[in-house]
């Protein structure tokens, strides 16, 4: 089954918002499979972010995604990245559909709240930097069967 890599960013956890968006992806059918709460180190954030580091807002980026803990998760089903992005919106929420996360909680790109893989292969890099296989968890949801 596909996996994909979310995180409520700190300005989602300050705002209390990591139970409504978990609640949205739970409700959708898709499975929780792995969570954490986590300051990010520096070290990692370069990781996570090494396609950004060069941008001019990338210092930006840096100090409001340590700026406190963030929500890790890894999410599990059919076509699980595509349906996330989409389910979180365009990276500027002034630009995101209602409906969508960022576009019915966020005003601002550099508080958009929710992180997102957005490809299989970056999926898989992602939850290796932030996840230790022991980490995540399969299981079965009781509704499983009328989900597929
Ligand atoms: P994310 O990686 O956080 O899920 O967001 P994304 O794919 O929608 O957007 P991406 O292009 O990967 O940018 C990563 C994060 O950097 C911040 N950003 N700021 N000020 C700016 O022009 C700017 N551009 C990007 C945003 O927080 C964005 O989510
Ligand atoms: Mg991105």
């Amino acid at each position: 089954m596909d996996r994909t890599f979310l995180m409520v960013k700190p300005d989602g956890v300050q705002r209390g918002l990591i139970g409504e968006i978990v609640a949205r992806l739970e409700n959708k059918g898709l499975k929780i499979v792995a969570a954490k709460f986590e300051k990010l180190p520096e070290e990692r954030v370069m990781e996570h972010y090494a396609e950004h580091v060069e941008k001019p807002f990338f210092p930006g980026l840096k100090s409001y995604i340590t700026s406190g803990p963030c929500f890790l998760m890894v999410w599990e089903g059919k076509n699980v990245v595509s349906i996330t992005r989409q389910m979180i919106g365009a990276t500027n929420p002034a630009e995101a559909v209602p409906g969508t996360i960022r576009g019915d909680y966020a005003l601002e790109i550099g508080m958009n709240v929710i992180h997102g893989s957005d490809s299989t292969e970056t999926a898989e890099r992602e939850i290796s930097i932030h996840f230790k296989p022991e980490e995540i968890s399969g299981y079965e949801r009781i509704d499983e069967k009328f989900l597929y």
